[in-house]
């Protein structure tokens, strides 16, 4: 793993890691970590659901899983801060780790859906919004706090929106959540909250600091440590991206014809359409093979073998998705203050001797 921090601990896989297929393992998914990982004691910890409910649950895990059915869904974790490198060679982006193209991964997740919670409780009028508490409290936020998120009903009482314990078969780590997370589908890592403790149903979105003041896009010229709470856009669906992840640009590479890979991802409920290669910077461009997505929640994969020119390469890829949107070209008028949602064209440099 590539480490950013240790402490608290945040680490992407290398891209040649991620290269083998759609399903992360579990020790190679990408971490993302506010604050110390909790240890729960799973036997005494509980579920809330609360709030703007007719009927308000406090769930063991064992009840969790006896009262409602099970469900699995394929689902690609991506962090806001994904491909944040890409801004720090713009500008400086202080506090915030330099992130590379592997601050996602894709597992399956097997738990009961939040739908079915929340139709258990019985939502009462004037709820807009399903908050997400857990109990790491991270030193990051001011004041600091333990972490939060929300997401509003509509996406919340869509079916893919798990409440999981089993991650590709096996018991979900600790440090990517056990007992029990939310996993978000389609939507910015952030919201997918883990080590989940109590979910309240509200009339606003999370006052929570990750909610209100973090995973938020400002603009380029504000100062984050002097805006207010609710300023910026608050983030959700994730932005169209793509990156290639073989070759991987550590090891030198011989001219001549090569396979390119990577992944594409549209975020919600897009998909990708088409993926574009270029090894000359740009001047001519080669259409990818697009595969299909392992669920309507994953990325996809793509591939092509081009011939890779003598000298400096400059690999670049950009993709569409079903909607007809493609990805930027450049970072610089993306470039934001806590540096989220860089989904500028894929770049991978590389030198290729004869
Ligand atoms: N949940 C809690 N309780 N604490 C956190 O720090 N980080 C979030 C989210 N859920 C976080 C959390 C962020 S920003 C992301 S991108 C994902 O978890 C990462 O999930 P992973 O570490 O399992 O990859
Ligand atoms: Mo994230």
């Amino acid at each position: 793993m590539v480490v950013h921090e240790r402490d608290p601990y945040n680490a992407e896989p290398p891209r040649s890691a991620l290269a083998g297929g759609p399903l992360t393992p579990a020790d190679t998914f990408y971490s993302r970590n506010h604050g110390p990982v909790p240890e729960i004691d799973a036997a005494s910890w509980r579920l809330a659901l609360d709030g703007l409910v007719q009927r308000p649950l406090l769930l063991s895990l064992a009840e969790l899983r006896e009262r409602f059915q099970e469900h699995t869904v394929a689902a690609t974790l991506q962090c806001a801060g994904n491909q944040r490198s890409g801004f720090t060679e713009i500008r400086d982006i202080p506090g915030e780790d330099p992130w590379g193209p592997c601050a996602t991964s894709t597992a399956r997740w097997t738990g009961v859906r939040l739908l079915d919670l929340l139709t258990a409780a019985g939502l009462k009028a004037g709820a807009e919004h399903i908050a997400f508490a857990a109990p790491d409290v991270s030193q990051l936020a001011d004041p600091p706090q333990p972490y939060g998120a929300s997401v509003p009903v509509a996406k919340a009482v869509h079916g893919e929106v798990l409440l999981a314990w089993t991650m590709n078969g096996a018991p979900l780590p600790r440090v990517h959540g056990a007992p029990l997370r939310v996993v978000v589908p389609g939507w910015i890592g952030a919201r997918s909250v883990k080590w989940l403790q109590r979910i309240t149903a509200q009339r606003k979105p999370s006052g929570n600091y990750f909610q209100a003041t973090a995973y938020r896009l400002l603009p380029a010229d504000a100062d984050p440590a002097a805006v207010g709470a609710h300023e910026g856009i608050s983030l959700g669906p994730v932005a169209l991206n793509c990156a290639i992840l073989r070759p991987d640009g550590t090891v030198r590479r011989i001219a001549g014809p090569a396979e390119i890979v990577g992944y594409a991802f549209a975020g919600d409920d897009r998909t990708v359409a088409r993926v574009d290669v270029s090894v000359n910077g740009g001047r001519t461009w080669s259409q990818a093979g697009v595969d299909a997505p392992i669920g309507p929640w994953t990325w996809q994969y793509w591939r092509t073998t081009l011939d890779l020119p003598e000298g400096e390469v400059e690999i670049t890829a950009r993709a569409w998705d079903s909607t007809g949107a493609a990805q930027p070209e450049s970072a610089a008028h993306l470039w934001n203050p806590k540096g989220y949602a860089n989904n500028s064209w894929a770049r991978l440099r590389l030198n290729c001797s004869r």
